[in-house]
């Protein structure tokens, strides 16, 4: 099977047929940024699949081809992932690594073998050298190992890159990568413990504000962030699946100039909650990378226009959401 797969089959140009577009992870909460975009402004030419793990363990190769073979995708935005925050990473360093290298695996491998045209992948900016010049940008990935905190995370990701490049190099495969930074929005999750940073506190500060307790944030809050808000992310997929035909990655982030301490965000949390309560550091927790500033140049020479949500309205439309569904939100 594997010698009739030649490279000259795969044409991730050829937009002439129905694009089926199969997501992975695709109630997660990049997944739903995603889904609201697709559905603002849908195509004809496109049928969207959104999976969710209940469809099947991606993890798990039969499972996986059932999946390909069930809904036979021309393109795969690959999403699903073990994701959590700095001290999820921290407590779960192996089950990351090897999660993560189990599904990417599955995915990458099933993309080869039903022909799929363009597969984009889901990097992450946490995953460049700890030790480097900033910005970082695209051509950083490999220069030196990550931070420690989430090496698992890290390695198994970065090989994503290394395997985009070996199917396409061995086989003529269009698959590549993007790179998001610290993503927040709706359908987060809340977890108290294991979610990344805007999502725990905003859970946080809700609990806070209705308990009438101080807000802990964890650290001391000078550690710097870019964020990037879900529904901008789901645009730049879009933009992405339709004219990105680089195999090397692109960096999807604001600009450095909007890089912001934690100590601002949980400020921003706190006054979209409407929280006028204390606010206290336990500076005992890790501050994590201290930051990993990264460039958007690639991004803005192919978009220069693009209008990324300002931060404040961006986490009050995520604190509103989480209010409003807060019997239903992931915590
Ligand atoms: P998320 O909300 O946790 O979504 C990930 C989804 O993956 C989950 O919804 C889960 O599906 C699915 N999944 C996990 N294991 C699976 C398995 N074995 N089989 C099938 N599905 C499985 O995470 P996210 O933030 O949307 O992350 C999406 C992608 O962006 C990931 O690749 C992540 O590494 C990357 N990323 C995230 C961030 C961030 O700050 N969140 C930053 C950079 C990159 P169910 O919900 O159905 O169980
Ligand atoms: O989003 P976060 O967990 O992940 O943010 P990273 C961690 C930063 O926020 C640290 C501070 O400086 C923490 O000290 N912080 C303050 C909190 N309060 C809290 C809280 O209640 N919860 C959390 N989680 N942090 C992750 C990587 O790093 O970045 C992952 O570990 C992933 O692999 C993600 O890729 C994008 O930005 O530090």
């Amino acid at each position: 099977m594997m010698e009739e797969l030649s490279a000259k089959k795969f044409k991730s140009d050829d937009h002439s047929e129905e694009m089926v577009i199969m997501v992975t992870g695709g109630r997660g909460l990049v997944g739903m940024g995603l889904k609201v975009e697709v559905e603002r402004v849908p195509s004809d030419k496109e049928r969207w699949i959104f999976l969710t793990s209940a469809d099947g363990d991606l993890s798990d190769m039969a499972a996986t081809r059932v999946l390909f073979e069930k809904h036979k995708p021309t393109h795969v935005i690959h999403l699903a992932a073990m994701v959590g925050g700095l001290f999820k990473n921290m407590k779960y360093k192996l089950d990351f690594l090897r999660k993560n290298l189990q599904i990417n695996d599955c995915v990458l491998q099933c993309c080869y073998e039903y022909k799929v045209k363009k597969c984009i992948s889901c990097l992450s900016t946490c995953i460049f050298p700890d030790k480097t010049t900033y910005p970082i940008d695209e051509t950083m990935i490999h220069n030196g190992p990550p931070h420690d905190s989430n090496f698992g995370y890290a390695y198994a990701k970065r090989l994503i890159d290394i395997q985009n490049k070996a199917y396409h190099e061995q086989y003529g495969c269009h698959f590549t990568s993007v790179i998001p930074t610290n993503i927040f929005g709706p359908h987060d999750n809340y977890d108290l413990n294991d979610s990344h940073v805007i999502p725990g506190l905003i859970h946080k500060c809700y609990l806070a504000k209705k308990n009438g307790e101080p807000l802990t944030v964890l650290g001391t809050g000078n550690a710097l962030r870019q964020f990037l808000y879900s529904k901008d992310l789901g645009k730049l997929l879009i933009w992405t699946l339709r004219n990105y035909e680089e195999i090397d990655p692109i960096i999807l982030s604001v600009g450095e100039e909007d890089e912001v301490s934690i100590k601002e965000v949980a400020r921003m949390i706190a006054e979209a909650m409407d929280f006028k309560g204390e606010v206290v550091h336990d500076t005992s927790k890790s501050d994590g990378q201290y930051k990993k500033t990264a460039s958007n140049a690639k991004l803005k020479k192919y978009l220069p226009d693009f209008q990324f949500t300002p931060i404040k309205q961006a986490i009050q439309e995520s604190v509103d959401w989480f209010v409003d569904n807060f019997e239903i939100a992931r915590k």
